[in-house]
């Protein structure tokens, strides 16, 4: 099979919670202290995955990590189950969070046409802005280095030093005629200064994009608008996402947009940018609606089809622009909106749920590609071990962090996934 774009969600943990851990992502704060449904949350993941398979695409799955963590727990003294003071409570909240979910942060991926070895280069991001992000890492790695395990076509590379925050492919953009052209590629980075912290910085950009052996003439390093990481797109992908030619981003995306879309229409004459307006969708609504963090596919028949939360659909600007968009045949073809409300409420829409990775599905880990019986497999899994619930009090019940434990340890069982035990 030729290269072929691969969405790898990653499945929602049984230890799904809203603890309020990430400052500047407003809906993780909206929603702090509520009951989370993990079994529902993962169910609603599944059926986006289905949705994917349903449109004749590729699609993989990644496994929750460790939860709750003992390494980090281990590491700051802490034990799962401490009746702990409200900053210790917290860090461990953090132990307990079930945010690799959100694999659009596992990594920076460079497809074969754009690199010298021409292997597809993937570099872990460190995540170290957020305390219960930084913990992930060491096990993503783990995960990739068994899912592109063959060396003739994948790299791994460890995390970039958590001197230089970097968030993965949340902030990194990929422009080309097709998926298996050479590419551009587009680094998004933000500077500190504001109320949220910029969770992307430009350093941790440039060393993947060496690490990857990228050719420095068809990159760009773009710096994030203020004003967005102000209104709360803590990642970039919050207000633009990229597929082959086209780019479709909000105009307060980036902080010089007209030297950005000429700097990449410079490197890539074929490209088009589609920009929403802030009079047509204002930034809140734009980040409140998650009208950007939505996949961009080319669909079977050449078509591009736009996967969107229903929160985007039931947002009436959203809906006003998407109409006006298809009515006037720009090249997003088809609006798919899907119900990913428990991620949602977490600040994470179905483009946060995927990391995507072209290459040949032949040369990957089978265990990590999913069809419809296995994704029947892991329902079945879900249903019969992720909790109805967690009420964010009870982290760090003995209790729950049996079955939480156990839920995971019958998913890798039911995959064959012992490895990662
Ligand atoms: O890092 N939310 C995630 C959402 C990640 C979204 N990813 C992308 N935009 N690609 C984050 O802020 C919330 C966890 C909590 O509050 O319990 C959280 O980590």
């Amino acid at each position: 099979m030729p290269l072929v774009e691969i969405n790898f969600d990653g499945l929602v943990g049984p230890s799904h919670n809203y603890a309020g851990l990430s400052l500047g992502n407003l809906a993780s704060s909206a929603h702090a202290g509520e009951v989370s449904y993990p079994r529902a949350a993962a169910l609603q993941g599944l059926a986006k995955m289905r949705h994917n398979l349903d449109l004749g695409l590729v699609q993989g799955l990644f496994s929750p990590l460790p939860r709750p963590n003992p390494r980090f727990l281990g590491a700051l003294g802490l034990n799962a189950s401490d009746d702990a003071d409200p900053v210790q409570r917290r860090l461990r909240a953090a132990a307990w969070s079930a945010s690799s979910m959100w694999t659009a942060n596992a990594a920076t991926v460079s497809p074969a046409p754009d690199t010298p070895d021409r292997r597809c280069h993937l570099t872990a991001a460190n995540l170290v802005t957020m305390p219960h992000r930084s913990q992930e890492w060491p096990d993503t790695v783990r995960q990739l280095r068994l899912a592109f395990a063959d060396a003739a076509h994948f790299a791994v590379h460890d995390a970039v030093p958590p001197c230089f925050g970097d968030e993965g492919a949340a902030n990194h953009m990929r422009m080309c005629v097709r998926h298996d052209a050479p590419g551009v590629e587009l680094f998004v980075y933000g500077k500190t200064g504001g109320a949220f912290p910029a969770r992307q910085h430009e350093q941790a950009s440039r060393a993947v994009a060496r690490l990857h052996g990228l050719d420095p003439a068809r990159c760009l390093f773009i710096e994030q608008s203020s004003e967005a990481i102000a209104a709360g797109a803590f990642h970039n992908d919050v207000v633009a996402v990229a597929n082959e030619r086209v780019l479709f981003t909000h105009e307060q995306a980036f902080a010089d947009p007209h030297g950005t879309y000429a700097a990449i229409r410079e490197r890539l004459p074929e490209a088009e940018i589609v920009v929403v307006s802030a009079s047509a969708v204002s930034l809140a609504d734009a980040i409140s609606s998650y009208l950007f963090n939505a996949q961009l596919l080319t669909l079977p028949t050449g078509e591009m089809g736009l996967v969107i939360p229903l929160e985007a659909w039931e947002t009436p600007a959203v809906r006003v622009w998407l109409e006006g968009h298809i009515a006037s045949n720009g090249p997003i073809r088809r609006v798919l909106p899907v119900d990913v409300r428990q991620s949602m409420a977490n600040g994470g829409g179905p483009a946060c749920l995927r990391l995507r990775v072209v290459a040949d599905p032949a040369t990957v880990d089978p265990r990590f590609l999913l069809d419809h019986d296995k994704a029947t497999l892991v329902e079945q899994v879900v249903a019969a071990h992720w909790p109805e619930q967690i009420d964010p009090a009870d982290l760090g019940r003995d209790s729950l962090a049996q079955t939480v434990t156990s839920a995971r340890a019958a998913l890798l069982d039911a995959l064959d996934l012992g490895e990662l035990a």
